[in-house]
């Protein structure tokens, strides 16, 4: 299998239920400006709406948005534990989760990363929109859980910690949310994870 990806962004939950799951993947890197991988190809024959996670599978099919990917690769291993069995009212959950994470939390992220930022009155309401978010999330994980499902780590927990960890590029402190705040540190400490930042250029070598 081969990730298009590119560091910090949301093809990183995928990055990490590959390396968590031990399986056998190339990767490469897209420049999202460009829409050029660094083998120099164009990233729109891959994907035409330019967009990282693609998966392209051994047999040369591309699989597209992540929260389908991660499943995907999450039932190539069921002994992972990654994804509750498919059918279960777990698995629901689970896509309930990703589906939070993708639509709600990721996308209430997209004001502050456009290339002209909202200001006054737009910026409140976005921030606005953010928190009650990062409320939802925290309100979530108040129970003691470890994560999102409970104790097991979760392919819904590689993208809930990504998302969540671009609090930091646009300044908003996670203080307010301590649950969050908790799970954040909790899965950027496991070796795999630490192993995804570090292959991604987001951690200093040593
Ligand atoms: N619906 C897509 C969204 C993916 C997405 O938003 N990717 C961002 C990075 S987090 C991206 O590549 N943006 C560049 C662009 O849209 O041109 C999914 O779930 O995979």
């Amino acid at each position: 299998m081969k990730l298009y990806y590119t560091p910090g962004v949301c093809s990183q939950a995928v990055h990490i239920a590959l390396r968590e799951l031990g399986a056998d993947y190339t990767l490469e890197k897209v420049d999202l400006a460009t829409k050029k991988t660094e083998s120099g190809n164009d990233f729109t024959r891959v994907n035409p709406l330019g967009y990282v996670p693609a998966l392209e599978l051994d047999n040369g099919e591309v699989l597209l948005e992540a929260p389908a990917i991660l499943q995907y690769l999450a039932d190539l291993k069921p002994e992972s534990m990654l994804a509750p069995a498919a059918g279960t009212l777990e698995r629901v959950r689970l896509q309930q989760q990703l589906n939070f994470t993708a639509s709600e939390l990721h996308k209430s992220f997209g004001p502050f990363f456009a290339a002209v930022k909202p200001e006054g009155e737009a910026l409140e309401q976005a921030m606005t929109k953010l928190r009650r978010r990062f409320d939802a999330l925290d309100a979530l994980l108040s129970d003691g859980r470890s994560y999102a499902m409970g104790e097991n780590f979760t392919v819904a927990d590689t993208y809930m910690f990504v998302v969540a960890s671009w609090s930091k590029i646009i300044g908003l402190d996670l203080s307010s949310w301590p649950h969050v705040q908790k799970f954040v540190a909790r899965v950027a400490a496991r070796p795999r994870v630490q192993e995804v930042l570090r292959r991604e250029g987001l951690l200093d070598a040593a």
